[in-house]
């Protein structure tokens, strides 16, 4: 192992990286094609890429990952370019990465091991750090090469290479035990927290932006509301779930959640580390799929979306799937592939505006389909709660009588049955016959339902 050869993001000048994989015998991309996402990984990790290398084959080699042969030829090609680091596709055991580092001389980072360093790099939350640091700690120990400062003065140098001696390596080993249990009870209390202030929000319907990471999910939140959230071409900007207010014309609020981007090969103690971060998206009531329409990736990292949803437990939540970055889509054959696998799917473009409408409508048909809709009426002596009934409902129509403002309302039971509680009455649908109207405020939304009962 190089542990003296260590790469730290951020300092010195970037590393000049050849990245390598294996893809399946009789695959036609070129090298560069089959490694764009790893190449987008490594320039996320402040890495160059000088290179890309892949061998067709089935599986990896057990011992080196690539064959003997072109083992030998990456060498070679880290000699010729002066490279400082080779990166792999897939996660090795700690066995290929030893066999690899011998053969080539220089460090072999693997996909499991880059992902965790970019979170590393952008987790900001102490939620967010601790995460980083369980999945660091429980990602194959003896293979990581300290990246991590904090954990580094923490550990005291955990050393598996010579020298370092049995009894050490029990020492250490106890000590990451004990880190892991800590950091494992400190986010459970943190989870434990998110989970009674989510449950303590008043009940506003949420949609939980999701998706693949980079599909724009951070963009659409901040063009949705006033979040301010950091969007950029990089992968995994957003590490923490934040949740904010968007206002629907007609006045009513509904609540978004911006939540960590999904990646194909993710390392699983990532997701596992990663729940609580997502337990906000887990209580959602929609959840938004954002796609990237013009990554030719789109239908592979949908599959990767529906994957990470279903390990998550939230394959049964309703889902909107949302074709993002149309005005980059080139190539409109593949657009059509993708809307056979979603049908449903709305298109839109964040950056352009385009398809914001239709979004808008078909959250509101969601809402319609699955809220209730009741006439209630509202007494004078009550009419403080009228801007609170426009912030958490759909109104869909409202006449101004002489006992009060009678309205026929759209919302979740939960909210009704506040409204009901709280000083609004339901509401006899013939007085509404005698009464001047006000036009409704939301006609998009208007569709009256005489007797108002759910539909
Ligand atoms: N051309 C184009 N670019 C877009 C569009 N929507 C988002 N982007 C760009 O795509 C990149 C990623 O956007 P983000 O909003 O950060 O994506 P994200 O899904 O939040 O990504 P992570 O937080 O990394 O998971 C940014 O550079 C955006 O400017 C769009 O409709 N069209
Ligand atoms: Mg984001």
């Amino acid at each position: 192992m190089h542990g003296d050869n260590k790469i730290e993001p951020g300092k010195g000048p970037p590393t000049e990286a050849i990245l390598f994989g294996i893809v399946p015998a009789g695959d036609p991309r070129t090298a560069a094609e089959a490694l764009h996402e790893l190449q987008q990984l490594a320039d996320t990790a402040e890495f160059v890429t000088a290179g890309c290398m892949v061998q067709h084959r089935r599986t990896a080699d057990p011992n080196s990952y690539l064959g003997s042969g072109k083992l030998e030829e990456l060498a070679e090609v880290v000699r010729l370019a002066h490279s400082g680091a080779v990166i792999c596709d897939d996660s090795l055991t700690p066995n290929q990465a030893k066999t690899i580092e011998t053969a080539v001389n220089v460090p072999c980072i693997d996909r499991s091991e880059l992902i965790l360093q970019i979170f590393g790099m952008h987790a900001r939350t102490p939620q967010a750090r601790l995460q980083v640091e369980l999945a660091a700690l429980q990602y194959e120990m003896p293979r990581l090469k300290r990246r991590w400062t904090h954990l580094e003065r923490q550990r005291g140098g955990i050393g598996l290479r010579g020298g370092a001696g049995e009894k050490q390596i029990d020492v250490d080993r106890n000590l990451l035990r004990t880190r892991i249990a800590a950091a494992n009870r400190e986010l459970s209390r943190i989870s434990q927290h998110k989970v009674r202030e989510v449950a303590a929000r008043p009940e506003l319907f949420t949609i939980a932006l999701v998706g693949y990471t980079n599909a724009g999910k951070s963009s659409l939140m901040n063009r949705l509301t006033d979040a301010g959230v950091l969007a950029e071409n990089r992968l995994f900007s957003t590490l923490d779930t934040r949740t904010r207010p968007w206002r629907l014309p007609g006045g009513r609020t509904i609540l978004l959640t911006d939540t960590v981007g999904f990646l194909r090969k993710l390392p699983h103690q990532l997701v596992a580390s990663f729940h609580a971060t997502l337990e906000e998206a887990l209580h959602a009531d929609l959840l938004l799929v954002l796609v990237d329409a013009s990554s030719p990736e789109a239908a592979t990292q949908l599959r990767t979306v529906d994957e990470v949803l279903e390990q998550l437990g939230a394959e049964e939540l309703p889902r909107l799937t949302v074709f993002n970055k149309l005005d980059r889509v080139e190539d409109r054959g593949q657009l059509a592939e993708l809307w056979q696998l979603e049908p449903r799917a709305v298109p839109i473009s964040v950056k352009t505006g385009e398809g914001e409408a239709d979004l808008l409508a078909a959250v509101q048909t969601h809402l319609a389909a699955v809220e209730n809709r009741i006439s209630i009426l509202l007494p004078h002596s009550a009419g403080g709660l009228h801007s609170e009934i426009r912030a958490r409902a759909t109104v869909l129509s409202e006449f101004f009588t002489e006992e009060g403002c009678l309205m026929e309302v759209q919302a979740s039971p939960a909210v009704l049955g506040r409204l009901l509680a709280t000083g609004a009455r339901r509401a006899d649908p013939d007085v509404r016959s005698k009464e001047t109207p006000t036009p409704p405020t939301d006609t998009s939304a208007a569709k009256n339902d005489e007797n108002g009962e759910k539909r």
